[in-house]
């Protein structure tokens, strides 16, 4: 077994009433797809141990970490004796299927489906392309060497997305129905970032409302509302 736990870089979070269970999570707290999952453990009432890895922490490239994750990134999860589980998506649906009930994670297969597939989609369609495509090139590439067009172009792809969801959240208070679900995580763990850095938004009322309601949430100031500034690169 890894010697992680012994690493002296451990977090436990917040004890207080929640269920005492043993998982751990190998990742940094300024990675978006950590923080979907740390404000999903949260959310559930979960309690974890937290190892920094990745970025300026290291560890993504030791051979314990790569027997875990070949693709040496974070976010890692390991329950119990169970197997280490990557890709932030299958974390999700692990932490949900183990511990989670309707509304958040539905039981029956079509119930459950229409949690998922805005779950999906939120990740796929608005997460992935978002952090990739807008939110990296402004934070990581110096500012004399950005496409800005091509940044422009990217967020306006981003945003028809979007609004696909503000229409949505038009008659929802959250992506699939009238409560908090996986879907949210994977749609609202990306909505900080969209909003806080230096672009011009779209007019998107009804997301904005949803943004503020989850901004509203304990866990979501707690996991998702973090500083990205030790990712930035500001001279060049
Ligand atoms: N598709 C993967 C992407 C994982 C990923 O790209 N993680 C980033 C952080 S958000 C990473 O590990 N980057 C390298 C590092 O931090 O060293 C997922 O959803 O979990």
């Amino acid at each position: 077994m890894l010697n992680w736990h012994l690493a002296g870089a451990i977090e436990t979070a917040s004890q207080g009433d929640k269920t005492v269970n043993k998982i751990t999570i190998w990742g940094r707290k300024s990675s978006v797809n950590v923080q979907s999952v740390l404000w999903c453990l949260d959310e559930l009432d979960l309690t974890y141990h937290r190892i920094d890895a990745g970025f300026t922490y290291g560890v993504v490239t030791t051979a314990d970490f790569l027997a875990m994750n070949p693709n040496g990134k974070v976010p890692v999860l390991i329950d119990a004796d169970g197997p280490a589980i990557f890709e932030a998506g299958a974390i999700l649906r692990y932490v949900a299927t183990q511990y989670a009930a309707a509304p958040f994670w539905p039981e029956t297969p079509a119930a459950r489906a229409v949690v998922d597939k805005w779950a999906e989609w939120a990740k796929l369609n608005f997460a992935s392309q978002f952090i990739s495509s807008v939110f990296w090139p402004l934070v990581r590439i110096p500012p004399s060497q950005r496409d800005c067009s091509a940044i422009t172009m990217a967020l306006g792809l981003v945003e028809k997305e979007l609004a696909i969801a503000d229409k949505i959240l038009a008659s929802n208070a959250y992506l699939a129905g009238d409560d908090l679900s996986l879907a949210d995580i994977q749609l609202g763990h990306c909505l900080y970032r969209y909003y806080d850095i230096d672009v011009r938004r779209a007019d998107l009322p009804y997301l904005r409302a949803y943004y503020d309601r989850l901004r509203a949430r304990p866990a979501f100031a707690r996991h998702v509302m973090v500083s990205y500034d030790e990712l930035r690169v500001t001279t060049g």
